[in-house]
């Protein structure tokens, strides 16, 4: 499965999803597709690269096939009969192929992975989780005519208590030849149809439908009313029985969400994010989280009480982000970066690299409506001069690709961050009682005290915050929790590492917190145990696994899990109406 909903009626589409042989060198597997090869016993720890492999079969005439990857872990260079047709690093972000005319019958589709850690890769390096080697995401074949609809994206607007929205639909046209199209789209019982749309053969054209909506029901958490959105591609004479040649669904929810003084506004009221971190992984099948595993976690946030998820630290599959608006979950969507320091920071394929995974994650997950918030570069060198170039790079990027979110940075870099002021929202990693130990309160306090007169523009000339003061913002503490390995017990509760230690830790942490009324809202570190890199971390990480879940990473609920569970409803039922 690709999304949880069809996108297309009259495209024809197959998933390559299934079985696939795989090899390295002279070795052959049958394994399957999504899949990470740490699945396959033997190469629990193998790091390098395989090649994947099988046929597919062209039925139909068409004049294009486009090859669909979610996600390959983590670079990907692809053939098809032998010849090569694209090449794409990073697992965490989709990419396409387009490939002019395929004769029918059977051809031979090769993916070489390989997720080996070196200089050309920036973002992929001995980390705090595991870069997981296979196709971990879902693969889609789909027939397309000469015109057809590239993309479609729709932002929703709230403008006094009435809904409207704008729709932008680019259309593409792969032939050399100019051609003549309609087009009709559709939503929430209004139409638009545009007439004789020409597009120069090799080009695109994109339509933009603004309209205002009626008895619209906003998605909210508690009532994630989702629209469909539909446009259809037409020969040029509509009127007068045109053929239906193209179509692409999509899905949204009218909500907006601004920040204003210390509040985060959804819907213009303010909401307090109760929210769990996340990485894209369960026990033996790594990346390649099972549907079944991904359904039951939302199962787990909604029973925890939990309002929102941080997808910790890149973007996440689609089949993710479809569940979470489904059950009204929120989300700060991540691109891919953690800790990087300066030196790694100055890889020269940083920037490149990080451009790539902004753009692909706000163009082709704009549409969601349970993503409410942009994360960039956690934890990386917001101390230095060179790294504020870097983040100011970065949230500039993504806000010319997108206006209706606020966007924001977690920092660790506690009294010495020099860009706190380019973020909508502040956020901090604070693990009071693991790393550092004494009075929460008083440490957060002593935070907050410190970002209200350092969110300011910074000034480089004095090296110091300068200016006056402006709004204050919102500040979230993004993450926060201890270790504690499932079933090991302390009956006195004093020691790290127990079950026991790590839901004290947790508790005094919610307590204070949940109690500031400076906070906009906070995120569990962690929600699942996640396997960690043996390079650089096997001496900090028992298990070699980040052992800070409130479940383990087959999902079994530490003391840890019933602690979150009853704070977060003692929260909820205490601020119910507020
Ligand atoms: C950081 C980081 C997380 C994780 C955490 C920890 O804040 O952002 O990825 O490594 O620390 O467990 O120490």
């Amino acid at each position: 499965m690709i999304r949880t909903f069809d996108q297309h009626h009259i495209r024809t589409t197959e998933e390559l999803n299934g079985l696939w042989n795989m090899s390295i060198g002279e070795r052959e597997w049958l394994t399957s597709v999504p899949g990470c090869w740490e699945q396959i016993l033997e190469l629990t720890t193998y790091q390098g690269s395989a090649s994947y492999h099988r046929s597919f079969h062209i039925r139909n005439d068409a004049a294009a096939v486009r090859l669909v990857f979610k996600g390959v872990s983590h670079t990907a260079d692809v053939y098809v009969d032998g010849e090569h047709v694209g090449h794409h690093y990073d697992a965490y972000i989709p990419f396409d192929i387009v490939l002019p005319h395929l004769d029918r019958g059977e051809h031979e589709l090769r993916v070489d992975v390989d997720n080996s850690f070196g200089p050309d890769s920036a973002l992929h390096i001995p980390n705090d989780y595991y870069s997981y080697g296979g196709i971990t995401r879902g693969v889609r074949l789909e027939a397309l005519p000469e015109a057809y609809i590239k993309n479609m994206r729709c932002t929703p607007h709230l403008n006094d208590g009435g809904w409207s929205a704008t729709t932008e639909v680019t259309i593409a046209n792969i032939s050399q030849e100019n051609t003549t199209v309609d087009l009709q789209i559709s939503m929430a019982g209004k139409e638009a149809t545009y007439r004789s749309l020409e597009i120069p053969g090799q080009s695109e054209k994109t339509i933009t439908w603004d309209e205002n909506y009626d008895e619209i029901t906003s998605w909210s958490c508690n009532n994630p009313q989702l629209y469909q959105v539909c446009a259809q591609l037409f020969t040029d004479d509509l009127a007068d029985d045109g053929q239906l040649i193209d179509d692409l669904i999509d899905r949204i929810g009218f909500r907006t969400v601004a920040t204003q003084g210390r509040q985060l506004l959804l819907n213009n009221e303010p909401i307090f994010l109760l929210g769990l971190n996340g990485h894209e992984e369960y026990g033996s099948f790594g990346s390649a989280v099972p549907f079944e595993s991904i359904v039951q976690d939302i199962q787990y946030f909604k029973d925890l009480g939990a309002n929102a998820v941080r997808t910790s630290h890149y973007p996440n599959d689609e089949l993710f982000l479809d569940l979470c608006e489904e059950a009204g979950i929120l989300v700060w969507e991540e691109n891919h970066a953690r800790g990087l320091n300066l030196e790694r920071m100055s890889n020269p394929n940083f920037d490149r690299q990080c451009a790539e995974c902004n753009e692909a994650m706000v163009t082709n997950h704009s549409n969601h409506p349970s993503i409410v918030i942009w994360g960039l570069l956690n934890e990386c060198a917001s101390d230095t001069e060179g790294g504020r170039k870097k983040y100011e790079a970065q949230f500039s990027q993504i806000r010319s690709l997108d206006t209706s979110r606020p966007v924001t940075s977690a920092t660790c870099q506690h009294f010495a961050d020099i860009c706190l002021d380019l973020g909508d929202i502040v956020s901090v990693n604070l693990y009071n009682g693991w790393y550092e130990s004494g009075s929460t309160e008083d440490r957060l306090n002593r935070e907050i005290e410190w970002i209200d007169s350092n969110d300011k523009p910074f000034d480089s000339a004095t090296n110091k915050t300068a200016g006056s003061a402006t709004d204050l913002k919102p500040i979230i503490v993004s993450e926060f929790g201890a270790s504690g390995l499932y079933g090991f017990h302390d009956q006195f509760g004093a020691q790290k590492w127990s079950e026991e230690r790590q839901s004290q830790i947790l508790e005094d942490n919610l307590h204070a917190y949940l109690n500031n009324k400076n906070l906009t809202g906070l995120f569990v570190w962690q929600f699942a145990d996640n396997r960690v890199s043996e390079e650089e971390w096997f001496l900090t990480r028992p298990r070699l696994h980040n052992n800070k879940g409130i479940v383990d990473e087959f999902r079994r609920p530490k003391l840890a899990y019933g602690t979150v569970k009853r704070m977060f409803h003692e929260y909820s039922a205490s601020h119910c109406g507020l």
